[in-house]
């Protein structure tokens, strides 16, 4: 899997790509990480990658001289994302899309924003993490690559972990958050782990973390089984 960023901080991004699973599947070749600077595609003096907005206002803009200069230059695997809140919302069934896919590209903005004819003629689409600002795209660009990576076969080591897991498809085919783990001491402190889980009794223990999952779902996001339920539906 090949994915390329475009970033005014690429040493932000590589310090974290060299650490923990992404390192380790950078290493193994499971996934490349292109980095591209447009700063290093300016042409004045000053290398600003930022101007005033036009018709006033607070704040810098991104010039779109320096991003369009370097996605031309290396001409990166597509879908390229900008980054934005204002984007489509990167959830788990995207990033299961993606990972089964040869890669994709993202550009981090900065400053107040990123002047409109990126996201326009350059991006084939906005992609946000959540409802809220950052400071630059840069923070999701990590969160995208990290969700994506580690669903790419090779890259965790038991590939069964992210079949159970929070947001994978239930048997139903829906999503269900993840059912509470536990680990020795089966007391600990006077709290104990719940008995089924040391009653060697599999088909009970199935039962009842499918049970849990729905329970903590129904009760913490009812909105996963019933997108009606949503804060934000319709
Ligand atoms: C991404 N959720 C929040 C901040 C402007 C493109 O313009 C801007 C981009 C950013 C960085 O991204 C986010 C974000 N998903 O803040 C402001």
């Amino acid at each position: 899997m090949r994915i390329d960023v475009f970033t005014i901080f690429p040493e932000y991004l590589e310090a974290a790509l060299g650490v923990s699973v992404l390192g380790r599947a950078r290493a193994a070749n499971l996934l490349g990480v292109g980095l591209h600077d447009p700063r290093d595609h300016t042409t004045d003096k000053h290398r600003s990658v930022d101007d005033a907005p036009l018709g006033g206002g607070a704040g810098m803009v991104m010039r779109p001289e320096p991003l369009f200069a370097a996605v031309e230059a290396v001409a990166p695997p597509r879908p390229l994302f900008l980054l934005a809140p204002t984007g489509r919302r990167f959830d788990q069934p995207l990033a299961a899309e993606l990972a089964a896919s040869p890669g994709f590209s993202m550009i981090c903005g900065r400053y107040e924003g990123v002047d409109q004819r990126v996201a326009d003629h350059l991006c084939d689409d906005e992609l946000s993490v959540g409802d809220y600002v950052l400071a630059g795209g840069e923070a999701a660009a990590l969160v995208v690559i990290e969700a994506v990576a580690r669903l790419v076969p090779g890259v965790l080591g038991n590939d069964a972990s992210t079949e159970e897991e929070s947001f994978a498809a239930d048997s139903h085919g829906g999503r269900v958050l993840e059912f509470p783990q536990y680990t020795r001491p089966a007391s600990f402190r006077g709290l104990d782990a719940p008995e089924v889980l040391r009653s060697g009794d599999h088909a009970r223990i199935a039962r009842w973390r499918r049970a849990e999952a729905l329970r903590r779902t129904r009760q913490r996001r009812p909105d996963l089984l019933d997108p009606d339920r949503a804060p934000d539906a319709g």
